[in-house]
C-alpha cells in the first residue's frame, strides 16, 4: 500500500530508517524522531507522535513526498457533488472526480465484500470534508521537548480527572485487567491520553473522513482499506453510521482505532453482541485496547519503566544495549528510593533530554505501549501518567529548562555540520536516527562534552563555533 513507502521515508527514533511503523494506528504515526505541539490525539491524524523533538509526524517530515504529488483542485461552484442533500457549502467544496471516484471506489468496495445495499445506504451519508484536507496537510513548525510533552500529556488536571475516571470504572477496569492480565492503570492512562477519558473522542463523521482522504489520494490505497473496514463494520451492526464518529483522520472512539486494527482486536466486553467502542460506556473500547496491548506480548506484571538516578561521573558510553536491573545497579543507576530496580526483566536505559533530564530503566512492555503509538514520548506519558493514576507522584527528576525542541532545519544543520566535521551521520535528513545518535557521541566525546548521544540547542550552538 501507499502507505509503506511513505513510512519507509521514516524512522522512529533510533529505529532502522527501513522499519515499518506497525502500531496501532501507523497512518497517524509515522514514527518520527520528533513530536511537534501537543494536540488531544482526537485531533490528530497522530494522536501524538514522537520523541525527544516533536512534530505532526509525517507532516513536517515528507515534505518532499507531499510536493510531488498533485492535490485534487477544490473547484469553487462546482456542479459535481455526491450527495443528493448535500448544502451549498458541499456543493463549493465538493472536488471534480469525487462522485467518479465514488463510483470506482463502490466496486472495489463490493469485490471486497462489502454489499450493495451497505455501501449505497452509508454514501447517503457520505461528504466529502475540506476540513479534513485542510488538517491532513497543516504542516507544523512549533516543536516540544519530552518534557514539555509530559507537562501537557500528563499535567495535574489530567491526572486528577485519571483518579477520578479509575475510581468511578474501577469495577470494569478491574474486570478488563483480570481477563487480559493488562495493568488497568495504564489502561486508564491511554483512555486519558487518547481522548481524555472520552471527552475528545471526535466529532467528524468516520466514512466521511475517510472518503475524503481516500479521495485525496495522497495515501489513498491505505485509506480505502480502511474505509472497507467501516463498511463492512457498519453492515455487521457494530453502531450505525449515524454513532460513527471520531477523528478527523479515522480513529475512532474512546481510545482512537483505526478500522483495520478495531476488526483485528476489538472485543465485545460487554456482552450485548456488539463491540461498541464508540458508545459512552467505554467498557468496550478499554477491553479492546487492553485486549491489542496483551496481543501485542504485554508481561503481566511488569511495569513498563522505573525513573533512575544516575551516580555522578556516569560512564555514557555505557548506555546502549539492555542489562538486568541489578547490572545496571552495578553502574550506579538506582531507583529513586536509592534501591536498585527489582529485575523484572532486561531494561535499557532512556535518556530523553540526555544527561541532563529525568532518566528511566524502561522494560518490554514500554515497547509493547508502543505498539499503540510508535513514540518513547507517548509510551512514557502513558507510563508516568499510569503511575500517577495509582498515586505515584511527580517525575524526581527536573528537565532542563534551557532546552527546547529543535526545528527540521535545525536538525539538519546539526547533521550537515557533524558530516562536514567528519562524523558521518548518514545522511542529511532531519530524522535523528542511530546514526545521528552515534555521530553527536562521537563529536561530544572528542570535544570534551557529555557524550549523551543528545541533539539539543546546545550542541547545535557549539558545532556553530
Ligand atoms: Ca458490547
Amino acid at each position: 500500500m501507499a502507505l509503506v513507502s511513505i513510512l519507509a521515508l521514516l524512522s522512529p527514533e533510533g529505529r532502522a530508517a527501513d522499519r515499518l511503523d506497525h502500531s496501532l494506528r501507523p497512518v497517524a504515526r509515522p514514527g518520527t524522531a520528533q513530536l511537534s505541539r501537543f494536540v488531544p490525539a482526537a485531533e490528530t491524524a497522530a494522536g501524538i507522535a514522537g520523541a525527544t523533538l516533536a512534530v505532526l509526524g509525517r507532516n513536517s517530515a515528507e515534505p518532499a513526498a507531499r510536493a510531488a504529488i498533485p492535490r485534487p483542485r477544490l473547484r469553487p461552484a462546482s456542479a459535481v457533488h455526491v450527495a443528493q442533500d448535500a448544502g451549498a457549502a458541499d456543493l463549493d467544496v465538493t472536488p471534480d472526480g469525487f462522485v467518479a471516484w465514488t463510483r470506482a471506489f463502490r466496486g472495489r468496495a463490493l469485490a471486497a465484500g462489502v454489499s450493495g445495499r451497505t455501501f449505497d445506504r452509508v454514501f447517503q451519508e457520505v461528504r466529502y470534508l475540506p476540513e479534513v484536507v485542510r488538517l491532513d496537510g497543516r504542516q507544523s513548525e512549533f516543536t516540544k521537548t519530552t518534557g514539555q510533552y509530559l507537562e501537557s500529556a500528563v499535567s495535574d488536571t489530567r491526572v486528577a480527572k485519571g483518579s477520578e475516571k479509575a475510581r468511578e470504572y474501577d469495577g470494569t477496569l478491574s474486570a478488563i485487567q483480570s481477563a487480559y492480565g493488562v495493568d488497568k492503570r495504564v489502561v486508564a492512562a491511554i483512555w486519558g491520553m487518547e481522548t481524555n477519558f472520552g471527552g475528545h473522542r471526535g466529532n467528524t463523521h468516520t466514512p466521511s473522513a475517510l472518503a475524503t482522504l481516500a479521495f485525496d489520494g495522497r495515501r489513498g490505497a491505505f485509506f480505502e482499506a480502511q474505509l472497507i473496514e467501516v463498511l463492512k463494520i457498519l453492515e455487521r451492526g457494530d453502531t450505525t453510521s449515524e454513532n460513527m464518529k471520531g477523528s478527523w483522520a479515522g480513529a475512532m472512539g474512546h481510545t482512537q482505532f483505526m478500522p483495520t486494527s478495531y476488526q483485528s482486536y476489538a472485543v465485545d466486553f460487554t456482552g450485548d453482541g456488539r463491540r461498541d467502542i464508540w458508545s459512552d460506556n467505554p467498557a468496550d473500547a478499554l477491553a479492546s485496547t487492553a485486549a491489542y496491548l496483551n496481543r501485542m506480548g504485554w508481561v503481566s506484571g511488569m511495569p513498563w519503566g522505573r525513573e533512575v538516578l544516575l551516580p555522578s561521573g556516569f560512564d555514557f558510553g555505557s548506555v546502549a544495549g539492555e542489562r538486568m536491573p541489578s547490572d545496571w545497579a552495578r553502574l550506579g543507576v538506582r531507583g529513586t528510593d536509592g534501591k536498585a530496580v527489582p529485575d523484572f526483566g532486561s531494561a535499557r536505559l532512556l535518556l530523553p533530554a540526555g544527561a541532563k533530564g529525568a532518566a528511566f530503566l524502561v522494560f518490554k512492555n514500554f515497547d509493547v505501549i508502543k505498539r499503540y503509538n510508535n513514540s518513547d514520548a507517548y509510551a512514557l506519558g502513558v507510563g508516568h501518567l499510569a503511575d500517577r493514576i495509582g498515586g505515584a507522584g511527580p517525575l524526581r527528576t527536573a528537565w532542563p529548562q534551557e532546552d527546547r525542541g529543535l526545528k527540521r532545519e535545525e536538525r539538519e544543520e546539526i547533521q550537515a555540520r557533524l558530516t562536514h566535521a567528519g562524523y558521518s551521520t548518514g545522511g542529511v535528513d532531519g530524522r535523528i536516527g542511530p546514526n545521528t545518535v552515534s555521530a553527536i557521541r562521537s563529536y561530544q566525546r572528542s570535544s570534551g562534552l557529555t557524550p549523551d548521544g543528545y541533539p539539543s540547542i546546545a550542541l547545535l550552538k557549539h558545532l556553530r563555533r
